[in-house]
Order: structure tokens, then C-alpha cells, then sequence
């Protein structure tokens, strides 16, 4: 943001700007610019630049309509956006006229940016795929709907205190949303409970009706999200519940106000509070309501359209591909069957053909405990005719089975969509296979284990359904906006065509890696990010921070899976041995954690305090002569990783293999230069073939080995902890209480679980971890190898763009793109 333009911008789109500003401050802010406080200046600024948004949106709807263009629909629950006006700037190349324009005003957009509040609709990485992929997608000129809730509150806000993780209520419409326009002529009522009765038509054929006991309002709220260079302005429209009026006025007519009352917060609960990703939380009723709510809304709405441009639903598939998030949306197979054979009259065969035809599935985890099932029963209460259409699927589906002369006992126990063993309940992972034509992993040895574990029997029986689309990331935030001076220099090196065509042009960065000047400026321009972070910490939490030492990052949700124990343990070791050898000369390190543990997961949040306690120890310990610090950043969320990653060095990765379905922030390391310190897990393993093993640093099981295991032990990690001296100390300096002395015992149960069930592999991964980081160590104190590496990881990235992943999307499952 601070590196001059290379041209100044054209004087009279930048007096044009100021005005607009000036006129929106005073007629839609109503403010006097002498008494604006800076957030009604972001308020102006917002405005002003959703105007000219505008104009292409309504420019790129009328085209799609005009040349009936087949339509991308995105389902997802989470949309994990951060803020969007340096996006919307920077995509229109309104951000330099914008930038003068305010300088004119005395006012400074670095600053007015940041009063922003970060849209945290989304608990992480399936939340921020779905916001790179909106971006992408109109990048690509795409007609393409992004559909969800609008949640009163997003993800909680963390603070720590004690060094122990509180949760906050999130309240980013505390002061209004300036990009959202609502729509109440956009408005479906959705049906929950009541029963389900039969009746024959003149025509002989039996019918369904549904008896809805309630009827919610679902109301449009729609987001212009703009792509690179304008090309094309899409919609975001999440749904927000509200009750439905006739409902409340009749109990206001009989006098019952405070039922009246009731009713509404009732109602108005499901777009309330987005859910944290957490085991916990799973089989929820209001869950279930939040996920009906979104899906029949947005069925309705894209029915609405298709019926209005086309007259009739069959032709539905050549005209519309759905996209599921995951199982959340999953309960869209039985409503659109739903909707095609008791609101649309098809026969249930053509419904069928259709329903598939259109939805296609993404899988993000093969974590047992995150796969959605719900009980039958309270799928009965909540929604009786979908669970009707669910048994009649499973019935079609088993019949074709045994049609085929399958009638294997466990075959097809394990492709039924009921559960029988604990309690029936439906499984919405085979729900969504069956009803989709196309069902894909997130990288490529995810999509391999889907084949070959949770889905191994589907697959056998559907073997051309599973497919990969290796996620991406927008390069747009992720580089252009996160890190301008990078992104100066990259364009200094490789032209400007950079920008529109990154995936083709950073590989010209390549040749720069061997140039002794170039690494020298790109180091330089690392170490001036590393000034600003250091001073960002300073700021937080007063710990002050060496710019010159080397930056070991590791920031995404807090989970067993993701091992940042692992981190933690390496931490102790390396803290003991600095201890142990006060008059060696160590590489100065500092460890910086950021991330959020849902609410309920005791051992998650054990961990943040762990990692608090362990920084209180070493960051006052003076023998260590500030070689090792450690610091835990509160409140991870978008804004912060944009500052995080650009001032990384190292980026962790380190999940234990197998589980970590693809990854993203590795994606976003790796293009702003950090090396990654990583397993052989989700995308890591495709970084590895693109940027080479040899600028990484690759450890630890792979997931075969995992694998191998678990199947042939219990996992104690007593011989781990036998066969090093090393992990031995650090647990014992754990468990008695070296960074607990307030507590001693505080970590006794944590350090004894670890060691009689290893289940992550922490304990077993250990030495080769310590190893990964002495090579690490070793590799910075020669900053030419270091730098050249680092080079090579920013111009290998250009893969990993999310308009090569949505380019893939568009033309194998959605068939959008030629
Ligand atoms: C489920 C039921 C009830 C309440 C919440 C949930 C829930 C919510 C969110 C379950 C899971 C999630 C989020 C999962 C997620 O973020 N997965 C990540 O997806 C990324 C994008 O594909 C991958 O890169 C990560 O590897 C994967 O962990």
C-alpha cells in the first residue's frame, strides 16, 4: 500500500472520486467532512465505491440474462470474506485514484481501511476457499450466485486472558454494512415440522402434501463481488430469518403479545450466530434448521429464475450446475426432489435424472467425527417429507443393487443413507454422493483417500464420480493487496502482464532466483514486513520481537490433527538445549502461533494455554539472550493472516498425515516467499512435486505409514519417548510443571495421554520433526541458498491460484468454460 504508482493517476477520475466521497459523507452518511469521525469517512469511501461497482454489476446480470448463460450456484454455509474494500478497489483499479483522492481530504485510507470490521461468516479453511472461489469466479467472467446465511454474528471473537482462550459474541453489523443491499422483495417462506398427507389426482396418481406447523421468511441480502479488472461484478446473497408477519398478527389479534413476541426470536434464531466448526456442536436441531433454512431459499430463488428465463424445470441441468459445500447443504438433494415432484409435477424418475444432472458435491474432511449424520427422529419432526424422499431414495437405490445382483450383506449396509448401528440416522455424505453427478476432494491425496477409505464401496459402484479439484487461492488478496511491494517487484521483474495472467508469468520469476541484487531487494522487502509485524506485536501484546531472527509461523484453527503440540514440544526442546549450551551461538527464532479453538474443545484449548504458559517462561528467561521468543497472537481472523504471512520465514504445516484434506494457508506461505517446514499431507504433497522437495522441508509418516500403524498397534508412543532423550525431557519438563508452576499439575493428564495414545502421531513424528528443524536452521545461516529457495517457492506457486481450480471446476463438472 505504500510504494508510489508508477503513474500518477488521471487527475480528473480522481477529482471525480473526492466529490463522490464529499457527496456520500454528506447526503447518505449525513455528515459535515468537519465533524466526520473516521469511520463515517470508511462509511463515504465504501459508498462511493460500491457506485461504481454497480454500474457492472447490473451490466454482467443483464449480459448473463440476455445471453441465457448457464449459472453457477454456490452452496455453502461459510463464507469467510475479511474486508472488501481494498478488494473492491483494487479488482475496479480504483485504488490509486481512491488513495488521492483522500490525500486531497487529509484523510488516510491506510488508516480508514482498517476500521473495516472483517466479515468472519466462516470458521476457516471451507469458509475461505469459498470466498477465494467468489472472487475467481468473477475473475473468470463466470455467471456465478454465491448463496448462504447472513449471521448476526460471525465467528466468536477470541481474547486471551491468562493465557487461556475466552470467547466474545462477534458483532460486525454493529455499525451497519455499507456493501450489502437487502432486498425485501426477495423473500421465500420456508416450511419446518407439521406431517405429511396423500391424495390421488384425477389422473389416478398419488401425491404428497406437506403440512408445514411453521413458516419462516427467508430475506435476500445481496453482495456485489467484484473480479480482477472488473471483468465481471457476481452476487453474494446470504439469507437472513425473520418471522413470518401473518404468523405473529394473529397472535397479536388474540392478545398474545409476548407470544407474539417469542415467536419471532424464535424465528429470527436461524440466521443468528454461525456454528463452530466442533464435533460437540454436531447434531444440533438448530443446526439442522440453519441448513434446511439456506438450501430451500436458495432452491426456491434459482428455481424462480430458471422458471422466469426458461418455463419449465426438466431443462434445469443445461442451464444451472449447484455446488455443495461440503454435507452442509446436503439435505438440497431431497429438497430439490422435493420441489420437482410435489411443486413441479415431474414423475419421481425425471426428478431424479434432474437432481443429479444438477448438484455436484465437495468433500473437505475425512475425519470421522465431522462427517454429518442426523437422527431419524429428528429428521421426522423437523422435516417429514424429506425424510419420506430420503427412504425413497435409499429404497431406488438398494433396489438397483440387487438389480445388479449385489446383495453383499455389508456392501450395502455401508451405501445405505440410514445408519443403523448407534440409533438410525441419516448420512449426509452418502446423500450427497448419490445425488450429485460429480463428487470431488480437495487435493490429491485427499481424493485418494476418499476413494480408498469412508467412500471405497460408493466408489466401487460409481467408479467415474469421484474426481480431484486441488484447491487454490485468490492471488488478488493473497499477494496484490496483502503484499503491494512484493507484488511492485514481481511486476518490476516480469512485466506487467503479471498481474492478469499470474499462473503463466511467475515462472519468468525463475530466472531471477540466481541474481544475487534481486534476492537481496526481495529479502529486503521480507525484512520491512517483518519491521511491521514486529511493531504489530509490540503493539498487542508488548513483547518486543528481533526483525532479523528467523519467523517460524504456524496460524490456523487450533486441532489435535494440525499438531501444534508438536510445535510446542519443539519449542521446549529447543529452549532446553539454548539452556543447556548458554555460550553456543544459536539462530534466533521466533515461534508465532495464531488460532481459535472452538468453544468446547477442552484439549484445543488446553493447548493455547500451554503455548501462553511456554512463552511466559522463555520470553523472561534473560540466559537465552533473546535467541527464542514465542508469541501467541489473540483473535485469529482474515485481516491478521494478511499481516502474518507476508512477514513469515517458515511456514508449519505439519499435520499428522492423511488428515489435513488439502490446506490453503501453505498455498499463501509459499507464494509470498516462506519455505515450509511440512508433512507429506493434502496440498503439501502437490507443493512438494511443483516447488521441489529440495526448497522444503519435508518429515515425519506419510500417510501409508499412518495407515500401517494404526492398523497393527495401539498407538503408544512409549517407545518413541524411550528411543529420545530428547522428547523424554520435554515431557517430563511438561508434566512437572516447569511452565506451570502456579499449577504444577496442570499438564500431567495431557503429557500421560500423549505418551499411552498417540493418536496424532506427535510423540512418533518427533525426532524427524527436530531434524526438519535443525536443517532449517543450518539452511538460514546461508541466506543465498535461504533466499534463492524462497524465490523459487514464490515463482513455483502460480498453480496454486484458485482461478486454475475454478477454471477446472468450470469446465469438468460445471461445463461453463470450453
Ligand atoms: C459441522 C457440523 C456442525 C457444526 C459445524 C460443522 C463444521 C463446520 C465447518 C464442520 C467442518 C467445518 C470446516 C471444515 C474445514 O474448514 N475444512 C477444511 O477445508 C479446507 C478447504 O478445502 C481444507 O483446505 C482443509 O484441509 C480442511 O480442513
Amino acid at each position: 500500500m505504500s510504494d508510489a504508482p508508477a503513474t500518477p493517476p488521471d487527475a480528473a477520475e480522481v477529482a471525480a472520486f473526492r466529490d463522490k466521497v464529499l457527496a456520500k459523507l454528506t447526503y447518505s452518511v449525513g455528515k459535515d467532512p468537519e465533524h466526520a469521525v473516521d469511520h463515517d469517512w470508511f462509511e463515504a469511501i465504501a459508498l462511493a465505491t460500491r457506485d461504481h461497482l454497480v454500474d457492472r454489476w447490473m451490466a454482467h446480470t443483464r449480459a448473463t440474462y440476455a445471453q441465457q448463460r448457464k449459472r453457477v450456484y454456490y452452496l455453502s454455509l461459510e463464507f469467510l470474506i475479511g474486508r472488501l474494500l481494498l478488494d473492491s478497489l483494487s479488482n475496479l483499479g480504483l485504488l490509486d485514484i481512491a488513495r488521492s483522492a483522500l490525500h486531497d481530504l487529509d484523510v488516510d485510507l491506510e488508516r480508514i481501511r482498517t476500521l473495516e470490521a472483517d466479515a468472519a461468516l466462516g470458521n476457516g479453511g471451507l469458509g475461505r476457499l469459498a470466498a477465494c472461489f467468489m472472487e475467481s469466479m468473477a475473475t473468470l467472467g463466470l455467471a456465478a450466485h454465491g448463496y448462504g446465511i447472513r449471521y448476526e454474528h460471525g465467528l466468536f471473537r477470541q481474547t486471551i486472558v491468562d493465557g487461556r482462550q475466552m470467547e466474545q459474541t462477534e458483532t460486525w453489523l454493529d455499525f451497519g454494512n455499507p456493501w450489502e443491499f437487502e432486498r425485501p422483495e426477495t423473500s421465500y417462506l420456508i416450511g419446518f415440522g407439521g406431517s405429511v398427507s396423500s391424495a390421488t389426482n384425477s389422473d389416478g396418481e398419488v401425491r404428497q402434501f406437506w403440512h408445514w406447523a411453521e413458516g419462516i421468511r427467508a430475506n435476500a441480502y445481496d453482495t456485489p463481488i467484484a473480479g480482477w479488472r472488473g471483468k465481471a461484478v457476481n452476487t453474494l446473497r446470504l439469507w437472513r430469518a425473520r418471522a413470518e408477519s401473518d404468523f405473529h398478527l394473529e397472535r397479536f389479534n388474540a392478545g398474545d403479545h409476548i407470544g407474539a413476541v417469542a415467536e419471532e426470536a424464535r424465528a429470527e434464531s436461524i440466521s443468528r450466530v454461525l456454528y463452530p466448526a466442533d464435533s460437540t456442536e454436531a447434531g444440533q436441531e438448530l443446526r439442522l434448521r440453519q441448513e434446511y433454512f439456506f438450501v430451500s431459499a436458495s432452491l426456491q430463488d434459482l428455481l424462480r429464475r430458471h422458471l422466469k428465463q426458461h418455463g419449465e424445470v426438466e431443462s434445469l441441468p443445461q442451464y444451472a450446475a449447484i455446488q455443495l459445500n461440503d454435507t452442509h447443504p446436503a439435505i438440497a438433494v431431497a429438497e430439490l426432489m422435493r420441489l420437482l415432484v410435489d411443486v413441479h409435477d415431474l414423475p419421481w424418475e425425471r426428478a431424479w435424472t434432474t437432481t443429479v444432472a444438477t448438484l455436484a458435491y465437495t468433500n473437505h474432511t475425512l475425519l470421522p467425527e465431522a462427517l454429518e449424520t442426523w437422527p431419524v427422529g429428528l429428521m421426522e419432526r423437523l422435516l417429514p417429507r424429506h425424510m419420506q424422499i430420503i427412504y425413497l431414495i435409499n429404497a431406488y437405490h438398494i433396489d438397483a443393487l440387487r438389480a445388479r445382483d449385489l446383495h453383499d450383506f455389508d456392501l450395502l449396509r455401508a451405501v445405505s443413507l440410514i445408519e443403523e448401528d448407534n440409533g438410525r440416522r441419516v448420512r449426509m455424505g452418502n446423500l450427497a454422493f448419490l445425488g450429485s453427478h460429480s463428487v470431488n476432494g480437495v487435493s490429491g491425496l485427499h481424493t485418494e483417500l476418499m476413494r480408498s477409505t469412508v467412500f471405497s464401496q460408493l466408489h466401487a459402484l460409481y467408479p467415474e464420480r469421484i474426481n480431484n479439484k486441488t484447491n487454490g487461492i485468490t492471488f488478488r488478496r493473497w499477494l496484490y493487496q496483502t503484499n503491494p511491494a512484493l507484488t511492485a517487484l514481481l511486476v518490476e521483474a516480469a512485466g506487467p502482464q503479471l498481474l492478469d495472467d499470474p499462473q503463466q508469468y511467475l515462472s519468468a520469476i525463475e530466472a531471477f532466483a540466481n541474481k544475487a541484487s534481486f534476492r537481496k531487494r526481495f529479502a529486503a522487502q521480507r525484512r520491512q514486513k517483518k519491521l511491521e509485524l514486529a511493531q504489530l506485536v509490540e503493539e498487542r501484546l508488548a513483547i518486543s520481537i528481533n526483525p532479523d531472527a528467523l519467523f517460524d509461523v504456524h496460524i490456523k484453527r487450533i486441532h489435535e490433527y494440525k499438531r501444534q503440540l508438536l510445535n510446542l514440544l519443539h519449542t521446549v526442546a529447543l529452549y532446553q538445549a539454548m539452556r543447556a549450551e548458554p555460550a553456543t551461538t544459536w539462530v534466533p527464532r521466533v515461534k508465532i502461533f495464531a488460532g481459535k479453538a472452538a468453544a468446547s474443545y477442552h484439549q484445543a484449548k488446553l493447548i493455547i494455554k500451554l503455548a501462553n504458559d511456554i512463552a511466559r517462561t522463555i520470553n523472561a528467561d534473560p540466559t537465552l539472550r533473546g535467541q527464542l521468543k514465542l508469541v501467541f497472537l489473540p483473535n485469529y481472523n482474515v485481516s491478521l493472516a494478511e499481516a502474518i504471512i507476508p512477514a513469515a520465514d517458515l511456514s508449519e504445516q505439519i499435520s499428522t498425515a492423511g488428515l489435513e484434506a488439502s490446506g490453503t494457508s501453505n498455498m499463501k506461505f509459499a507464494l509470498n516467499g516462506a519455505l515450509t517446514i511440512g508433512t507429506l499431507d493434502g496440498a503439501n504433497v502437490e507443493m512438494a512435486e511443483r516447488i521441489g522437495q529440495e526448497h522444503m522441508f519435508i518429515f515425519g509418516m506419510t500417510a501409508a505409514q499412518v495407515q500401517a500403524r494404526k492398523r497393527a498397534d495401539a498407538f503408544s508412543a512409549q517407545q518413541s519417548v524411550a528411543d529420545s532423550a530428547r522428547l523424554h525431557e520435554v515431557l517430563q519438563a511438561i508434566r512437572n510443571g516447569v511452565f506451570s508452576p502456579d499449577e504444577p499439575s496442570r499438564y500431567t493428564a495431557l503429557v500421560d495421554n500423549l505418551i499411552a495414545y498417540d493418536n496424532f502421531f506427535v510423540c512418533a513424528d518427533f525426532e524427524a520433526y527436530w531434524a526438519a528443524q535443525q536443517r532449517v536452521s543450518d539452511y538460514w545461516q546461508t541466506p543465498d541458498q535461504w533466499w534463492r529457495s524462497a524465490v523459487l517457492n514464490t515463482a513455483r506457486a502460480g498453480w496454486f491460484s484458485s482461478d486454475r481450480t475454478i477454471s477446472e471446476y468450470a469446465r469438468e463438472i460445471w461445463q461453463v468454460m470450453d
